[in-house]
């Protein structure tokens, strides 16, 4: 099978174009991965080659070695990925003690893998051990998520809980809460090691002053989960212009209800009971 037939590029050419409509992905901003099945690696071996050399991660993912990836190359505009794959995108081979990747297929026109390698590598690396099947990771320039980052205070705590209280569904979505990166350099190892460890617990990591990062089973659920942290942080937004001051809110008894009804477990560390009616005091 030819690699641009098969389902998962065309899952993956969705999202890019989904995100691009969302207003996520100016210029050459926000990247995709996903870790491909070893069924799917079989079906487009026929295109695969390997003669490539292997160059540093930047960062040491062991638990992925031999693993394929696809991912969109760096400097590339995810608005193109849907007119020309070959050209904005490519599959990736990890070495076998997971210090190096090679490319073994797109990218025709040249180019590298995106900037973020490192921090889609290390983050697949932590959900591989956490779920075998969470295998797509996606970093958009989120512009709500980005905006609160100027003004809510750096507390995963109080991030949950005020993006949970926005929209009902927002818990049971993420009820292991947001995790936050403080600034740091794009493409560093220092923001990949520090996105990692979060997402060793949380599907939802938001690099402060730059954008967010979520990861999912399949494609829709990833990028619905991207929706809804951003549309939750968009009535934030509002309800922070309109003074940031709440008349009233889902209450931890609410929480504890959503709970019971949808089967999930919040950590008791969200529902604490507030003292402060304003937006982003406990
Ligand atoms: O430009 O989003 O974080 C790609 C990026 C870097
Ligand atoms: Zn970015």
């Amino acid at each position: 099978m030819k690699v641009l037939e098969a389902q998962f590029v065309k899952d993956f050419t969705k999202m890019c174009h989904d995100g691009y409509m969302q207003g996520w992905h100016e210029g050459n901003g926000g990247n995709i991965s996903y870790r491909m099945r070893e069924s799917e690696v079989e079906n487009v071996r026929e295109e695969l080659n390997e003669s490539g050399e292997w160059k540093e991660i930047g960062g040491p993912v062991p638990g992925l070695a031999n693993e394929y990836f696809v991912m969109t190359g760096s400097g590339k505009f995810l608005r193109n990925v849907e007119l020309d794959f070959a050209d904005t995108c490519c599959i990736v081979k990890v070495n076998e003690d997971g210090t190096k990747y090679k490319v073994v297929w797109g990218l025709v026109n040249g180019g590298r893998p995106t900037s973020e390698l490192p921090a889609h590598l290390m983050n697949l690396e932590s959900l591989k051990a956490r779920d075998p099947e969470l295998r797509i990771v996606y970093h958009c320039h989120s512009p709500k998520v980005t905006a609160l980052t100027f003004v809510l205070p750096m507390d995963e705590v109080i991030w949950t809980r005020e993006l949970w209280e926005m929209v009902s569904e927002c818990s049971i979505f993420f009820p292991q809460g947001v995790g936050l990166v403080e600034w740091m350099m794009p493409g560093s190892y220092e923001i990949s090691k520090a996105s990692a460890e979060i997402m060793k617990t949380k599907n939802v990591v938001i690099w402060v002053h730059h954008g967010m990062f979520a990861c999912g089973h399949t494609f829709d659920e990833t990028f619905g989960l991207m929706h809804i942290v951003e549309k939750a942080a968009s009535i934030l937004v509002d309800v922070i212009s309109m003074g940031g001051v709440k008349r009233q809110a889902i209450s931890v008894e609410n929480f504890r209800a959503i709970e019971k009804v949808f089967g999930v477990h919040f950590d008791e560390k969200y529902l604490y009971e507030r003292k402060s009616n304003k937006v982003g005091e406990y």
